[in-house]
């Protein structure tokens, strides 16, 4: 398989956190795709660098006013004089712009970078730093790079995305994702010319991003398999079972919550629901949504999937025999990562 990457997605360091209060050290760090690559090139797949593209289709699914603030946020709020302090070396929001505070009324555009930064990130956990936005963007560049590839005839191509990009929305960022690879590469297979695309969404959390992005859309499909965000799990507003579309997108998105604890026999239940509601869509051609963090040892899920589960997961997708973009998302057990991503990998090439 070829797998697309950028040097670019090692400039993302995030450094810290915020979550429930206290600052902790980043869980996404540049190591992540580092263990990815060397496990891919030991297992013989070819590495191609990503081609830069263009906004166009990343303008497409994100509001542009979102798509500037990430490029520019950093050196806003480096040059807003800050109070020197730990936690000031990143941006990170304090005041949300939500329902509750607006009560209906106009949401404004903040002149002040400290206020502007929460009208664009949903959460306290997904910082900015200087390196944040050459990496998403260059996580952008892959999936774009791995969907012309695919739209040239290859049967399937992994993009080694980081910063991953399920948990950003149409106009808001979160949940350690930036841009939204998984969305950029659907729009960009449409723009290519394939007429109906499915996102399957493999990743431990609800992709609530690209739900979003495609809620009302006819023309993706959205299905994901996700730890119960009802059992208390990120990104706990969405991603319940009830949720399937509206308007032009009613019934084209489909979400399989899986209770804490579930191992192999039920994640494999729900992706082969999952195959079956994109075969009666009508895909053309897929997008999968990589993560790899619902494995039994990673310490951001409480789910249980074994490698041989990350195989045969890849081996159902395969089994539709559509042509396919991977874009890799979470997974955070160091130790496993590489191999786990391999495993699924071979699943899905047969
Ligand atoms: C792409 C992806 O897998 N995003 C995961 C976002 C969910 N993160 C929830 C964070 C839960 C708190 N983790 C504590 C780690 C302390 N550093
Ligand atoms: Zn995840």
């Amino acid at each position: 398989i070829s797998a697309v990457w950028s040097p670019a997605c090692l400039e993302h360091v995030p450094g810290a956190e915020i979550w429930i209060g206290v600052r902790t050290p980043g869980t996404e760090v540049p190591e992540r795709a580092t263990l990815i690559g060397s496990a891919l090139a030991e297992a013989g797949a070819e590495l191609v660098e990503a081609v830069p593209h263009d906004d166009t289709v990343l303008r497409a699914v994100h509001d542009p006013g979102m798509v500037d603030h990430l490029r520019h946020v950093w050196d806003q709020w480096s040059h807003a004089g800050y109070p020197e302090d730990p936690g000031q070396d990143r941006v990170v929001p304090y005041v949300f712009p939500t329902p509750a505070m607006l009560a209906g009324m106009p949401a404004r555009t903040p002149t002040a970078v400290h206020a502007r930064a929460g009208l664009w990130c949903y959460d306290t956990m997904t910082l900015v730093g200087p390196g944040t936005w050459p990496a998403a963007r260059a996580a952008v560049d892959a999936a774009l790079t791995a969907a012309d590839l695919v739209a040239a005839g290859a049967p399937a191509v992994y993009a080694l995305c980081r910063p991953p990009g399920h948990h950003a929305a149409p106009a808001g960022y979160g949940g350690s994702c930036y841009l939204n690879n998984a969305a950029v590469a659907a729009q960009a297979l449409r723009g290519h010319g394939f007429e109906r695309v499915a996102v399957i969404d493999v990743d431990a959390h609800h992709g609530n991003g690209t739900q979003a992005i495609f809620w009302e859309r006819a023309d993706v499909f959205y299905g994901s398999v996700h730890v119960d965000p009802g059992a208390g799990w990120f990104p706990h507003f969405l991603g319940f079972a009830d949720e399937t579309g509206t308007g032009a997108g009613d019934a084209t998105t489909w979400n399989v919550p899986l209770a804490p604890r579930s191992g192999d026999e039920a994640w494999l239940a729900g992706v082969e629901r999952l195959c079956a509601a994109t075969t009666a869509y009508g895909a053309e051609a897929v997008v999968v949504s990589l993560g790899v963090d619902a494995a039994a040892d990673d310490p951001e899920s409480p789910l249980c999937v074994s490698a041989d589960g990350y195989r045969r997961t890849g081996s159902l997708i395969a089994q539709l025999g559509l042509p396919m973009v991977a874009v890799q998302e979470g997974g955070y057990h160091l130790p496993t990562l590489g191999p786990l991503v391999v495993e699924t990998l071979t699943g899905l090439t047969g």
